[in-house]
């Protein structure tokens, strides 16, 4: 039984936890006296208690994070009624801002801020072997990254035959957005690339296939990115027939020619690019110390959906302070004339430690007091407004973002989409009263609905409806629509997920 569990709640399966294996890879001696478990947020926490008092550990170490705090703390309070013996470390970007008040941080013994490559094994062996840690909280030291041991020989055959692999090329960001927590990075550091290239390539051979890499702005450090994506383009021509799927987050203003030149290259199927535009609106922007150049992100997002196979999924933010729902609405027109494959329409949240904090009196900016700290309402978007948007964001996701009415989307959004959705948007609130567990026959019926009764109806509703009806191989029974005929798949290699798949069939608009 190891003496150290390192344990976390992720917000599902697919979502394995780097951090801890960070955590793990660098415990030196005590390495092998210790193990990850990892549990989603799903699973009753009296199951998760169980197993692990069942492990008898001496050492817990929790990663905490926005999507499980909730869950996490429920579970410490168990962990201490039912087995005080165990010392509770935490740590992750939720316990490492605002301590002081949290409750999971005062039922808990020992807290780590920061990074905790090194420094929990600095803590863990003083309170296995002495002196006893004397503070509670200990900030995380920011080691070279070169001294550190890679992570990635723990992740086991199963993480990598069925779980997306999250990779990292550099930690941390220059830009300093104020509702993100990478604004208080001082700096971004790259990881040593050689060592970096060959994990890669080891973890491919493992059978690893669906590499995400969590580096803030991967096309930063010009000369990195360009060894990476050649690695990949290396890897690609040497198994045509077997190509990983690829995730990166990029700022939207900067792809320089020697970049552009590398992601032509990619065939479809491999690349997904993940963009924050987050406003378009020049003085949000400046209000929230984002520095984006509007005019390259717009002409980078043209490029790259049209002379690319990437596929692209564009972040926004709604609640920005001073964001009214017009500034919104232009912004989000704008960004769906450049035919991204996915709008993340996100709610603006508060994370612990962000600077936006400053803007909360001036704006009138309210929060949600439980993660994830969701926006209510601000100066210039009333309560019941953000729930209509919040509304919006979650239909968006299911109609838009899922890929599932590729044909049907565009008759929705004409020339106004954000209006015309935001339309849709209400009308299925008020038949359906929810905004989720909607059966898909449900909401096939209901986007007929709705088209019908647009504009004396659009007779074009009921064959792009049946056509993505058929397309997603459904087999259930439509008013307006019997009969299936096969759909025909896109010749892409066995890594591409199935919402890409989709998507590669039509655009936004
Ligand atoms: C992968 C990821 C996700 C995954 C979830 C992964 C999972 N395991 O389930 C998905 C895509 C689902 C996700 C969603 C969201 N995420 Co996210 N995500 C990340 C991301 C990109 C990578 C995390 C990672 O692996 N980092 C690399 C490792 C090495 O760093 P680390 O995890 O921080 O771990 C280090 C320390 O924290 C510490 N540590 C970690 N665990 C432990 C445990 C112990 C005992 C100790 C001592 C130390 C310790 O040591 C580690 C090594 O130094 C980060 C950004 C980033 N690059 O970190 C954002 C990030 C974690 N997410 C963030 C946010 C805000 C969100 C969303 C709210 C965004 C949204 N949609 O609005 C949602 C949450 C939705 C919800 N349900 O509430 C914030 C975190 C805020 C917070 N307080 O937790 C981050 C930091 C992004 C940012 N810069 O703002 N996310
Ligand atoms: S939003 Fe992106 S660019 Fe801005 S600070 Fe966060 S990671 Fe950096």
């Amino acid at each position: 039984m190891p003496a150290i569990v390192l344990a976390t709640l992720n917000s599902r399966y697919a979502h394995a936890a780097l951090g801890l294996r960070y955590l793990r890879a660098n415990l030196g001696r005590l390495r092998d006296d210790s193990a990850i478990r990892e549990f989603i947020i799903r699973t009753p926490v009296r199951q998760i208690a169980d197993e692990l008092i069942a492990e008898a550990p001496r050492i817990i170490g929790l990663g905490v994070y926005i999507w499980n705090v909730v869950e996490s703390t429920a579970l410490v309070e168990v962990l201490k009624r039912e087995a005080p013996e165990i010392r509770i470390v935490l740590g992750g970007p939720e316990v490492s801002h605002e301590t002081e008040g949290q409750r999971i941080v005062a039922l808990a013994d020992y807290v780590v801020t920061g990074w905790g490559d090194v420094t929990f094994a600095r803590l863990a062996s003083a309170i296995l072997e002495g002196p006893r840690p004397l503070m509670k909280v200990h900030a995380g030291e920011q080691p070279a990254l070169d001294t550190l041991r890679s992570p990635y020989g723990e992740y086991g055959d199963a993480d990598l035959a069925h779980r997306n692999v999250y990779v990292e090329a550099s930690r941390g960001c220059p830009f300093k957005c104020e509702f993100c927590l990478s604004a208080l990075d001082r700096s971004a550091w790259p990881f040593p690339l050689e060592p970096l290239l060959a994990d890669l390539e080891h973890l491919y051979r493992r059978g690893a296939r669906h590499f995400k890499f969590v580096d803030r702005t991967f096309n930063l450090k010009l000369a990195n990115s360009t060894a990476i994506l050649e690695f990949f383009l290396r890897l690609i021509e040497a198994h045509p027939h077997d190509p990983p799927f690829l995730h990166f987050e990029l700022i939207p203003d900067r792809l320089p020619a020697a970049l552009r030149a590398l992601i032509v290259r990619f065939p479809p199927g491999v690349l997904q690019f993940e963009i924050g535009i987050q406003t378009f609106d020049v003085a949000v922007q400046q209000r929230v110390s984002r520095r984006q150049d509007n005019a390259a992100a717009e002409a980078n997002l043209k490029w790259l959906r049209g002379e690319t196979n990437a596929h692209l999924h564009v972040d926004l933010i709604a609640g920005l302070p001073g964001e009214t729902v017009e500034t919104f609405a232009a912004g989000f027109d704008r960004l769906v004339a450049l035919g991204p494959h996915e709008i993340q329409f996100g709610m603006l949240k508060r994370l612990r430690g962000t600077p936006i904090a400053r803007h909360t009196e001036a704006w009138g900016m309210r929060y949600a007091q439980t993660a994830p700290y969701q926006i209510e309402s601000t100066s210039c978007i009333d309560a019941p407004t953000m729930q209509r948007l919040a509304r919006f964001a979650r239909y968006w996701d299911l109609i838009a973002n899922s890929g599932r009415f590729v044909r049907t989307l565009p008759l929705v959004l004409r020339d106004a989409p954000f209006d015309n959705f935001l339309r849709l948007s209400d009308a299925l609130y008020a038949a359906l009263e929810r905004t989720h567990a909607i059966a898909n026959e449900e909401l096939y019926e209901q986007l007929y609905a709705w088209l019908s009764s647009e504009a004396g109806g659009r007779t074009d509703g009921r064959a792009a409806l049946a056509d993505d009806y058929r397309g997603s191989g459904a087999r259930g029974k439509l008013s307006f629509y019997d009969g299936a005929r096969r759909h025909r798949s896109a010749a892409f290699g066995g890594s591409t997920p199935q919402r890409q798949r989709r998507h590669a069939a039509g655009v936004l608009a």
